[in-house]
């Protein structure tokens, strides 16, 4: 049976929230094979399923390893799709490092914003998450960078702050 695209983008928060992170390469393809928008499928089903499990473990509902799981599953999601977003924009924007800071190891946000950045055409180069505050200079010097963009969802990396 045919589903429409509100019923695969429900199925693919579903998948998220439920941790269901076997099922859920298989429903991503599908996604893909019925020509549905790749961004929305990130944008309207994983992403709102990934913030929901944030919420559930917030009310208690979830505990850490639960939430992890949902991580993995949105990360595979993301794999699947990832690729079929038109990234072709010919002239390159601005060069971006992009690094979740020292001590901070949640890097689900960072990394949906790199892809939003490389769709957009710009020029993106991830050190990846716990990345000490010279990493980022020295890439952004080597590679010449116009914006270094840190993240962090903790508040103990804020003692790193430079002043
Ligand atoms: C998922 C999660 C985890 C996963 C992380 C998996 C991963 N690979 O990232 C796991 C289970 C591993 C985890 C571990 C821990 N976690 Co945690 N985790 C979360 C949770 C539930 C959701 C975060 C998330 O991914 N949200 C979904 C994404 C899509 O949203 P987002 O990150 O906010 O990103 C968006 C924006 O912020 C923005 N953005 C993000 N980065 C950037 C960068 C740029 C440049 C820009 C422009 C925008 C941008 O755009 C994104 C898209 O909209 C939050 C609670 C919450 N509701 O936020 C707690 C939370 C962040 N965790 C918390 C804690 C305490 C921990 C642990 C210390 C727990 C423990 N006792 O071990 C460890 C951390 C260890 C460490 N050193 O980092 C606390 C932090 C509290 C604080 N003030 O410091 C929170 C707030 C939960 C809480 N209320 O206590 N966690």
């Amino acid at each position: 049976m045919i589903k429409t695209q509100q019923e695969m983008l429900q199925a693919l928060f579903d998948a998220v929230v439920n941790m269901e992170d076997e099922a859920i390469g298989e429903l991503a393809e599908n996604y893909i094979k019925m020509g549905y928008p790749v961004l929305e499928g990130i944008t309207q089903g994983l992403i709102p399923g990934m913030k929901r499990a944030g919420d559930l473990m917030e009310q208690g509902e979830y505990s850490i390893p639960e939430v992890l799981i949902c991580s993995l599953a949105l990360d595979k999601g993301l794999n699947v799709l990832r690729p079929h977003l038109a990234n072709d924009k010919r002239e390159k924007k601005a060069k971006i490092v992009i690094g979740v800071v020292e001590g901070d190891i949640h890097d689900i946000g960072k990394n949906l914003i790199r892809i939003m950045l490389e769709v957009e055409g710009y020029r993106v180069y991830d050190l990846g998450k716990d990345v000490p505050l010279e990493r980022f200079v020295k890439k952004a010097k080597e590679v010449q960078a116009d914006v270094i963009a840190m993240s962090s969802l903790m508040s103990t990396p804020m003692l790193g702050t430079p002043l």
